[in-house]
């Protein structure tokens, strides 16, 4: 397809806000060997579990492999559209378009470079090459316009927008040697505002201990609306996330948003027992030659944080601690419009990632004209 070639927001384009209403959800059917384990058995009851949730407030669009979709369809329910499309693995936050909207409510997605996570410098798998297709065979099937900014490397992931001009990312990411190392920290803040319609990027310095993905923001704070985030959190000083929370913490808490607004920080728990790779996990999964591979007793990078907006609820991972229903507790309290849909998301966070990682909002509006 041919792709527009400036920038959204010289074109009238912002990113919304999660929070805000939404057309539909991107969703890719999981089976890679080395992130989904036994055949994705466990995997594929969670992303069915978490598209049936989404599904009752808006379209959910499963990509899914040629061979892959009629057994998808057959388990998906019936309110969810597979649409046949190849990929590398299943991280649609990072490898589906990000979305913007224009005041006339047109819709356009921009196409970041995709390089798993790092390239041949910490990258987490060698070919990358169909992933980086997603985000334009996805437009190009629907419809929607698309910016090219394949000269610029970035995930869903490792950007969170209130709507109103403030977009939140880690230092840890977006700084890193295999992302845009040629470009200053300066220069990397120009491009976000320009892509995304932002006059204020907030930049915490960490994410979640041992995150592969450089400490994706999307795993450790989230807008929940404007001037407020969720932030994870643990009170246990002797735990590695404690530093790391606590940096976010201090710089949140003297930071202003594009409003001018003090932003106001709700602190959700951290899983309790930490989440970590068993014996018997390493059995079902199965790594490509120059995959990152997974360690007996590794921390995974579990946090409540990296939860979905849908239309009517918050799609919430769960992992089966003590700190499962605490996580519920807070965000029903925070968010008391929305249905709060609990899920068992352990063999999700197998994988590295989570909800949020899964999932990748389209804002309501129409597909803006084709230039
Ligand atoms: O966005 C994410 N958290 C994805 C991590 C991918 C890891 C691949 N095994």
């Amino acid at each position: 397809m041919e792709k527009l070639k400036g920038m959204p927001s010289k074109d009238g384009f912002h990113m919304p806000g999660e929070f805000e209403p939404h057309q539909g959800c991107i969703m890719i059917w999981p089976k890679r060997p080395g992130s989904w384990a036994y055949g994705a058995k466990e995997a594929r009851k969670a992303f069915a579990a978490i598209a049936g949730a989404i599904g009752r407030s808006e379209k959910v669009y499963m990509l899914a492999e040629a061979e892959e979709a009629e057994e998808a369809a057959a388990v998906l329910p019936e309110n969810v559209q597979v649409v046949v499309m190849g990929s590398d693995d299943a991280w649609a936050r990072d490898t589906g378009s990000t979305f913007v909207l224009n005041d006339q409510g047109e819709v356009r997605g921009i196409d970041w470079q995709f390089n798993a996570w790092g390239g041949l410098e910490d990258g987490l798998y060698m070919d990358w090459r169909k992933d980086n297709l997603v985000a334009s065979r996805f437009c190009e099937t629907m419809g929607y316009p698309l910016y090219d900014a394949q000269d610029f490397v970035l995930e869903g992931g490792s950007i969170h927008s209130d709507g109103e001009g403030t977009i939140l990312v880690t230092e840890a990411c977006l700084l890193s040697k295999g992302r845009n190392p040629h470009m200053t920290k300066e220069e990397i803040e120009e491009k976000l505002k320009g892509y995304l319609g932002a006059e204020k990027v907030i930049w915490l310095k960490r994410g979640i201990y041992n995150d592969e993905t450089n400490e994706h923001v999307d795993n450790i704070c989230a807008f929940i609306r404007p001037g407020e985030v969720v932030l994870a959190w643990t009170d246990d000083e002797k735990d590695p996330q404690y530093p790391l929370s606590l940096s976010c913490l201090e710089i949140l808490e003297q930071e202003r948003d594009a409003k001018g607004r003090k932003i106001k920080v709700h602190k959700l728990p951290i899983p309790k027992i930490p989440v970590r790779v068993t014996e018997e996990d390493l059995k079902g999964l199965d790594f490509e030659p120059g995959e990152d591979e997974r360690e007996p007793g590794e921390r995974l990078a579990a946090s409540y944080v990296n939860f979905y907006f849908s239309n009517d609820g918050i799609i919430l991972p769960q992992f089966g601690d003590e700190n499962d229903k605490e996580a519920v507790k807070v965000l029903s309290q925070l968010c008391p419009e929305r249905t709060v849909y609990p899920i068992d998301a352990r063999s999700v966070i197998l994988g590295g990632g989570n909800i949020h990682c899964i999932t990748q909002q389209i804002p309501a509006g129409r597909k803006g004209d084709r230039i």
